[in-house]
């Protein structure tokens, strides 16, 4: 395989020769479902997107762009919204109704309380979930809440010397407990990422649900859902069946996309 400069990834199924009953040799790796590049990661089922109530404050574009990311990848996501037990706590449960409402399935708990986690715990059993999201939200904590190892750094934002410090490094398949199963990745790299590099800004609408759904539009397929006439995004849109903040989100990734359209 060397020879063949064919590197096993995190996440590989891989057949091996055993040497002495701890020892082996790699013989094969399996043909991937699917990888990640950033985190370099294979196999993945499903993408848990993270957020809190408050500290640090959600950031509504950051988990919408997550969202993007999983749907172009074929990925099921849902989301989690952590930090139940602090005051804003309405903030985050309006967060699980916006997207429960959309379709994905949504949880607010809170770590440092242990409440709220069961329904969580269903959604991870049996598959390899990969964490994403802003920094200090919870993703490190939610591991060592769950794995039997305490595996995973957290800090406190304060102690880092202020938002965007990641204190996650390295990327690595966490075994759940054998009463839940599965795997869970945990890294920073995720919760960076870009919208994906072929992802025309025409076709942004169709990785978010609920525009789908809403896409009676006078020009049709051709419509982005932003200046053209007789809209039905824009109607679900002032009817308050499509949430502002998704929009707006829409909005800006849209920009985002179509600024690196015209540079090439
Ligand atoms: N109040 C409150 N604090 C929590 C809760 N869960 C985690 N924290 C705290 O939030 C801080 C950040 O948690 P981490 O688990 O390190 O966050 P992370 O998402 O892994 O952050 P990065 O690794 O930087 O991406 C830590 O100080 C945790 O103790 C919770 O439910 N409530
Ligand atoms: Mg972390
Ligand atoms: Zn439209």
């Amino acid at each position: 395989m060397r020879q063949e400069e064919v590197k096993p990834i995190v996440g590989d199924r891989v057949l091996c020769e055993l040497l002495t009953p701890d020892t082996g040799v790699l013989t094969e790796i399996l043909p991937r479902r699917n990888f990640l590049e950033r985190p370099l990661v294979a196999n993945v089922d499903q993408v848990l997107v993270m957020g809190a109530a408050a500290q640090p404050t959600p950031n509504l574009v950051l988990i919408d762009r997550l969202l993007v990311t999983a749907e172009y990848l074929g990925l099921l996501a849902i989301v989690g919204i952590n930090k139940a037990d602090l005051a804003a706590s309405a903030t985050g449960q309006a967060l699980q109704q916006l997207y429960q409402g959309i379709g994905y399935p949504a949880f607010f708990f809170s770590l440092q309380a242990a409440d709220g986690l069961a329904a969580l715990k269903q959604h991870l059993a049996g598959h390899v979930t990969v964490l994403a999201g802003q920094s200090g939200v919870g993703k490190s904590s939610l591991l060592n809440a769950l794995s039997t190892r305490q595996v995973a750094e957290t800090g406190d934002i304060s102690q880092r010397g202020g938002a965007g410090r990641h204190t996650t490094k390295h990327v690595e398949l966490l075994p759940l407990p054998e009463t839940i199963s599965g795997f869970m990745v945990d890294t920073p790299g995720f919760s960076r990422l870009q919208l994906p590099e072929g992802l025309p800004a025409a076709e942004l609408n169709h990785y978010f649900p609920e525009m789908r759904q809403h896409s009676d539009c006078r020009f049709g397929n051709s419509c982005v859902h932003l200046q053209e006439p007789d809209c039905g995004v824009k109607a679900a849109l002032a009817a308050g069946l499509i949430a502002q903040s998704r929009y707006d989100s829409y909005q800006q990734l849209y920009a985002e996309l179509w600024e690196n359209e015209r540079r090439y």
